[in-house]
């Protein structure tokens, strides 16, 4: 306690183990938001947090947790992550040691790990900056667009067709609201539970142009209920990211390995780790 007082405190595994569990047991208390979970837009902060990056300038990134301020959490594609912010707050004031930029991307990590998804290594070692370090508006995916747009984007980040492709089964998860990016619905029928179904349904449910007011969006024709943006659809329609879609449709264990590996070098783009050691955490039950 001393030496947290004074500065000086060190934080070890079992310290980032301790804000894992009080992650983990926070979302199991607040069940009442959206399908039953916070995971999801959690994933969703540690995603915009990193996916900022620029390879060639090494700008952006989870390091400095610039969505902090006003610039970087009022561009368009992080509307709504305000939720995921306020719900870690209380983690910040019990752990004051801990940066935003590890808590929000160890965040990330208890969601997925906490929503049935594999376990994500993970190091300590970012540093909040000030408002000076905000990206610009644009370096995020726009969902309306396809898979030219795809490809500038996340090989900006140093990403290649099956990365994406990995990535994007993300989109298990959650769901689009229409006061956040004006699109709506989830993808899939278990939103809270990381599953392959994303590429499944991709491959296998009939997909339409949802007819609405909004912007351009894919409905199933079987049910109605569930969606796909253009960008998803995108990888169903280009042969090389459908390749990938096929095997992640049939092989879940891929996937999660994949996705694994995947995630974790999206939550490190641009860091100066002191360590190369990473941890892995226990996921609770
Ligand atoms: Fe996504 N995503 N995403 N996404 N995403 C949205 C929701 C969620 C795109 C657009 C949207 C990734 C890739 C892409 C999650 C994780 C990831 C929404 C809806 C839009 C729009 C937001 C809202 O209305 O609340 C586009 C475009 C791409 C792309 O081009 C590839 C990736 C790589 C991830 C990841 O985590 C690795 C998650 C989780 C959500 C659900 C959020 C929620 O609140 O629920």
């Amino acid at each position: 306690e001393q030496a947290k007082a004074a500065g000086v405190f060190t934080p070890k595994q079992e310290d980032y183990q301790k804000v894992y569990d009080k992650i983990a047991q926070l979302l199991v208390e607040h069940d009442e938001y959206d399908d039953g979970s916070y995971g999801p837009v959690l994933v969703r902060l540690a995603w915009h947090a990193s996916g900022t990056y620029d390879a060639e300038t090494k700008t952006g990134g989870s390091n400095g947790a610039t969505m902090r301020f006003p610039p970087e959490g009022d561009h368009g594609a992080n509307a709504g992550l305000h939720a995921a912010r306020d719900f870690l707050d209380p983690v910040q004031k019990e752990f004051p040691w801990i940066t935003y930029s590890d808590l929000w991307t160890l965040a990330g990590v208890a969601a997925i790990q906490e929503m049935q998804g594999p376990k994500i290594p993970w190091r300590p070692g970012r540093n909040d900056r000030d408002v000076s370090y905000c990206t610009p508006d644009g370096r995020l995916p726009d969902a309306s667009k396809e898979q030219k747009h795809l490809r500038a984007i996340f090989n900006r980040m140093g990403f290649n067709d099956q990365e994406i492709v990995a990535l994007s089964g993300a989109h298990a998860l959650g769901r689009c609201h229409t006061d956040r990016s004006g699109f709506s619905g989830p993808w899939t029928f278990s939103p809270t539970v990381l599953t392959n179904d994303y590429y499944k349904l991709l491959m296998e449910e009939k997909w339409a142009y949802k007819k609405w007011d909004g912007p351009k969006q894919f409905e199933d024709v079987s049910t109605k209920t569930l969606m796909m943006l253009p960008t998803d659809m995108a990888l169903i329609k280009d042969k090389s990211f459908k390749s990938y879609v096929e095997k992640y449709a049939k092989d879940n264990d891929a996937f999660m390995h994949d996705f694994s590996n995947v995630v974790m070098k999206l939550f490190e783009l641009g860091v100066p780790f002191q360590t190369e050691e990473r941890m892995t955490f226990k996921t609770s039950e």
